[in-house]
């Protein structure tokens, strides 16, 4: 890749995207994409994940505990504290992330790319009361890569703009099993989750909603 600050998003080399079922600002929404036994079978595997990096919550550059209690599968994971947003090699108690689980990246493997794999899964937890202020997800090396992202458990309200923080903005409600894709011209695009809607979803016996937030980062 020549030119890493170009969002022209790469391309994978073999059978062509799915199509999505719809497009939020040129994001590209697949509603539906994963069913129920998958979604249930991908649960299993981010408990797995869990218990080798335990959630945390991450602080805001401005000392503030995020609402998202977090973690990540993977080469790196996000990290944020004091010093700002970044990704880290290893979990804050000093284990190395674990992998990313195979069914995960084989969702990658079809919207996205087969032979360069996601170097981060990252790993929301949205509980009571949960939510994520609008940002642009801009802490990786080569935007031309997008970001994919996968919603299990509650139904989300996600809100995504353009590359203007004070732009105007569209939302839409995501659903367990749906998968949207982050790439070309809406690979900066300013997004965050208003809120999540107890209830929505029998998929978490305890409620809640889990987001996988896949990348590549370097
Ligand atoms: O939870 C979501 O759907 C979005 C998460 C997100 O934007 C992020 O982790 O950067
Ligand atoms: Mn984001």
């Amino acid at each position: 890749m020549e030119n890493p600050k170009d969002c022209t998003q790469a391309t994978r080399t073999a059978a062509p995207r799915p199509a999505p079922t719809a497009e939020v600002r040129e994001a590209a929404l697949h509603a539906g994409w994963l069913d129920p036994a998958e979604q249930a079978a991908i649960v299993t595997d981010i408990r797995k994940v869990v218990e080798a990096a335990p959630l945390f919550s991450p602080l805001t550059p401005w000392g503030k505990p995020m609402s998202v209690r977090m973690t990540s599968a993977g080469k790196y994971g996000w990290y944020s504290d004091r010093k700002g947003y970044r990704y880290e090699g290893h979990h804050p108690c000093g284990t190395p992330w674990p992998p990313i689980p195979d069914r995960v990246l084989a969702i990658w493997r079809a919207f996205v790319s087969a032979e360069r794999m996601p170097d981060c899964c990252l790993v929301n937890f949205y509980g009571p009361g949960s939510r994520m202020g609008l940002h642009q997800d801009r802490d990786e090396a080569d935007f031309r890569w997008p970001v994919l992202s996968v919603s299990l458990g509650d139904d989300a309200r996600f809100r995504i703009g353009g590359t203007d923080r004070s732009g105007p903005t569209e939302s839409v409600w995501l659903r367990s099993g749906d998968v949207l894709v982050l790439g070309g011209a809406a690979r900066l695009a300013y997004h965050g989750i208003d809120r999540v809607a107890p209830g929505t979803s029998t998929l978490l016996p305890k409620g809640g909603r889990i987001n996988l937030t896949l990348r590549v980062v370097d």
